[in-house]
């Protein structure tokens, strides 16, 4: 049996859950066994199971325990670092398969198919389509859900082929949503006003370069966080354990993106870095920091 999975450690997103289950399908209509899985369920937040919530009937991937994944081949989608799903656990394995789209880490992952669209649903709807496999209705829906909430509501890092399976699949079946309330529905800002310091400095942070930076990410609809900036950056500057934090605020309702930086070692950020432009942490950021701190090595 080959098991799906998308990211899982230290949170799942939409994409990895409708990516799982739709290669799981695609497999299977290939005559492969398989069937999508999920690691960790404390890796579900909030605002994937409000999105996953509007998809009524969708079958959602069952919890898998370690014993079962000893024993069992894997295919990996919507990432390619096995520290992010089964590294975490330990274990040692080599996937069949892996279809993402995010910057390749370099790992042995079997097939690979790495291609920078703005989401894995993108590329798994691609295969259907030249596999000549046929949609449900509802998994039509899913994709287009996964779609729009990576790229906030196709607005950050999406690609022409991105809007090519939108359009492939709303003409193809009966999708019972229209691509506006499917925007307003994935396009979910969130309630700073609510959160504790500690909730917002770990707001779906992630870690690079052996955890020496750690990046937090917002999106926000509201100025009103603006208010609560200096003693969340003055936290980071103290209470983090990285050498360069970075707190970076999707501002929706201005459609740019605003980046902090707490810089306790490399002293070559900036404290503030405004873009024009909503922008992607993994295709626009991340490349941004790693070649700042790369020049720094250099000189
Ligand atoms: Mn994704």
């Amino acid at each position: 049996l080959i098991y799906v999975f998308g990211h899982n450690f230290p949170y799942t997103d939409v994409d990895s859950i409708v990516s799982s289950v739709a290669f799981a399908q695609l497999l299977v209509a290939a005559g492969q066994p398989a069937q999508a899985v999920l690691l960790n369920p404390e890796g579900l937040k909030q605002d994937t199971l409000e999105v996953l919530g509007k998809l009524e009937g969708f079958s959602w991937p069952c919890l898998v325990t370690k014993d079962k994944l000893l024993i069992g081949e894997f295919a990996l989608v919507d990432h390619n670092d096995p520290m992010q799903s089964y590294g975490f656990l330990g274990i040692d394995k080599i996937p069949l398969y892996c279809i993402d789209h995010r910057p390749d880490a370099g790992f042995a992952l079997g097939e690979k198919q790495i291609d920078m669209v703005g989401a894995t649903s993108t590329l798994i709807a691609e295969r259907f389509i030249s596999e000549g496999v046929k949609f449900t209705p509802l998994l039509a829906k899913a994709l287009i859900y996964a779609i729009s909430t990576d790229t906030r509501g196709l607005k950050i890092k999406v690609d022409q082929r991105d809007h090519a399976v939108i359009d492939y699949l709303y003409s193809t079946y009966s999708v019972d949503v229209p691509l506006d309330i499917v925007k307003r529905d994935t396009v979910i800002a969130q309630d700073v006003s609510k959160m504790s310091i500690e909730e917002i400095l770990n707001s779906s942070l992630k870690e690079y370069m052996d955890g020496r930076i750690g990046v937090a990410m917002l999106d926000i609809d509201k100025d009103e966080y603006v208010m609560r900036l200096n003693k969340v950056l003055a936290m980071a500057g103290e209470g983090t354990r990285y050498n360069l934090f970075v707190l970076m605020v999707n501002q929706l309702h201005k459609d740019n993106t605003i980046v902090y930086y707490v810089d306790r070692s490399f002293g070559c950020f900036p404290l503030q870095e405004n873009f024009g432009q909503l922008i992607s942490r993994s295709q626009d950021l991340i490349p941004s920091i790693i070649a700042a701190f790369a020049k720094k090595i250099v000189n």
